[in-house]
Order: C-alpha cells, then structure tokens, then sequence
C-alpha cells in the first residue's frame, strides 16, 4: 500500500522536479518509483503508480493535489451534475498507465505487479465531495435524496472500473486490487447495496481473465458476511480486526493485511513481534499475503519498513 508513498528519500527527490499529476502521467517516471521500493526492500509484489482518481479527468472532472491531497474541479452536488460525468475510450485517454505498467514490466524480473482502482462507491464518495473528507456525510445523504442519480453514477463507474481494470491487465497487470476505502462508512444493508453489488459485477466481468481479484475494505469487520459471498481470491484486511478472525469468516479466500501502519512509528522490537504475531495467526501460509492495514504513513522510518520486510523474509 502506498510503497512509493512519501517516506521514501528517492521518492521525495523525483517529487521534486515533477508534480504528482506529471508523475502520474509519465510511463517512464511511473516505472522509476515502482522500481525504487522493490530495489530498495526487495518486496515480493509491487503496485502501480497511480491514483484511485486518475478516471476522473477523462470523465470530465479535473482533479489537482495542490497540498498531496485530491481536490476536483466540481462536485456532484444535484441529479443533474450527473450528465456532466461522459464514458471515455480509456485505452487512448489513460494510455499512459498502460504504458506505465509495460514500462514497470520490463524491469520488475518476473515479480508480479498489482494493478488497481477504487471502488465505484468509494470514487463516487469523492465526486460528491470533491475532497478529503472526514465521514463522507455528503455522499450519504446523496444517495438518500437523489437514489435514482446515484445509481445512474454508480452504474457509469461500475462500467468504467471494470473496463479500466480489464485494459490494465491486457497490459500486464498480473493481480488486480479495489480499494473500497470508504464503503465501510455506510449501514449494513447499503453497504450490500451500493458498495458491494457494484464490486461484484466488476468482478465477474474480471472472471474470465483468470487473474487474482483483491477486494481491500477498510472497516470490513461489519460486512465481513457480505464480504463472505463476493467472487474474488483475497480480501485484504484494515487493522481494527484480528486477520484470523478474518480468515475464519472468509473459507476458500486468502487475507491480506493487517499491521496497523502507525506500529512502524514504534520500536523496532514491537514492529518484529506484532508482524510475527500476523504470520502466527494463520495457519495455512498459502492463504496470508502479509500488508500494512492501509497505506503507509508519509513520515515513517525507513529503519522500521526494513526490520519489518527482514521479518516477513526471514521468519519461518
Ligand atoms: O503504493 C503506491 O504508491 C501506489 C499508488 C497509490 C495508490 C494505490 C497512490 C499514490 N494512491 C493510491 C490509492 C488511493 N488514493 C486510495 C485508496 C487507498 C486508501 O484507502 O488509502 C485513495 C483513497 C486515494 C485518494 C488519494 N490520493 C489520497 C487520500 C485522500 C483522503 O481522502 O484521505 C491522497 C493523499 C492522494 C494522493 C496520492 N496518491 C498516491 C500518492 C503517493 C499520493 C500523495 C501525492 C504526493 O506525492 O504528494
């Protein structure tokens, strides 16, 4: 999560010539800080530059991160704004992140690269913000005053995930994660109904191309049966439950997390005994894809990234 975040000295230097929207944008530049925590840890995965927003712009909304942080150019603020969202040709309009994850292939020796998006309830939470928002209130009462807009966004986003993360993966994308991360504000049953359902039509639109689909919900543990019955191979796993517990609710799928990315700012002792504590918790090793539990933290110590790769590496 976030391995090129901005933790990283070599990450920060590249930051400082270019803007995130350059950096996005540049095939080249994508593969250079794909390659820079792989080369610097030795990581078994690596994933795409990019950002869970990137669609917006092809989509007729412009997104800048002037403080590293999304801010659009408008918002979805009554049914009518919806009409202002088009369906695009993504292979011509986001072709340099299909550039991008052929140029990260070229350098990454057979490891496998994660391709990804965000969930159509999660980006549409944004559209009606149209930043950072701490509880998302205005995407909630959106789908209750405008049910029948919000279905008709809900529905062009399914469309265009599934789409985007089919092109990513003729591309080269070996694995593709949806980072649901804002569903887990919503009630049991519109969780089902406008964040579950939408992830699994993507999903089976995914099925034939026969690569791992990872689900990521951050708050899962309230919709951990809901979570149960969607086609996909790995749930990944935010930090406020126990991964085995995770793992208990979720037969024939593999977890993937769940290390609070904050026991990184702690000693190193605690960081080695809480990830040996994840990789204890579950029994059958083939199911575990050892993770933070969400993106790492833009100041964390580099020291506590090694002792935690050295652990997984060496432990067992
Ligand atoms: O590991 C990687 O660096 C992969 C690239 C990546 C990914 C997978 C970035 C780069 N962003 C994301 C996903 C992403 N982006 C999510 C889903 C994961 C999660 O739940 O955190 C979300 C919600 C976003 C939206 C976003 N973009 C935020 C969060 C805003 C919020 O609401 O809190 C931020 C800060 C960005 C900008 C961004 N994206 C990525 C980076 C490295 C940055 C910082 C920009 C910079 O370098 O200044």
């Amino acid at each position: 999560m976030r391995q090129a975040g901005r933790y990283l000295p070599e990450y920060r230097s590249v930051r400082k010539k270019v803007s995130f929207l350059e950096l996005c944008r540049s095939p080249e530049l994508i593969a250079e800080v794909v390659r820079q925590p792989i080369e610097r840890f030795d990581l078994d995965a690596a994933i795409l530059f990019s950002d869970i927003l990137t669609p917006f712009e092809p989509m007729g909304v412009k997104v800048d991160f002037p403080e590293g942080g999304p801010q659009l150019e408008f918002t979805i603020n009554e049914p009518k704004d919806v009409k202002r969202l088009s369906d695009f040709d993504i292979e011509k309009e986001l072709s340099f992140v299909f550039d991008g994850i052929r140029e990260i292939k070229k350098i990454l020796a057979g490891k496998p690269l994660i391709g990804f998006a965000g969930s159509p309830f999660t980006l549409a939470s944004y559209l009606i913000e149209g930043q950072a928002s701490k509880n998302f209130n205005n995407a909630k009462k959106f789908i209750y005053q405008h049910p029948k807009a919000a279905e008709e966004m809900l529905e062009l986003l399914t469309d265009v995930v599934a789409r985007y993360l089919e092109a990513q993966i003729d591309a080269g994308a070996d694995v593709v994660q949806v980072f649901d991360s804002w569903g887990g504000i919503l009630s049991n049953d519109d969780y089902l109904r406008w964040s579950a359902r939408p992830v699994e039509k993507i999903f089976s639109q995914l099925a034939n191309k026969k690569v791992p689909r990872i689900l990521f919900v951050n708050n899962l543990a309230p919709y951990i049966d809901i979570v149960r019955d969607i086609d996909c191979e790995v749930v990944g796993v935010d930090y406020r439950m126990e991964i085995s517990d995770a793992a208990k609710s979720l037969p024939g799928k593999s977890v993937q997390g769940n290390l609070d990315p904050s026991v990184l700012f702690g000693t190193t002792e605690n960081v080695v005994r809480q990830t040996k504590r994840i990789i204890d918790s579950i029994k059958n090793p083939n199911r575990l894809i050892f993770n933070l539990g969400h993106g790492i933290l833009p100041e964390t110590p580099i020291e506590a990234v090694q002792a935690l790769v050295d652990t997984v590496h060496n432990y067992r």
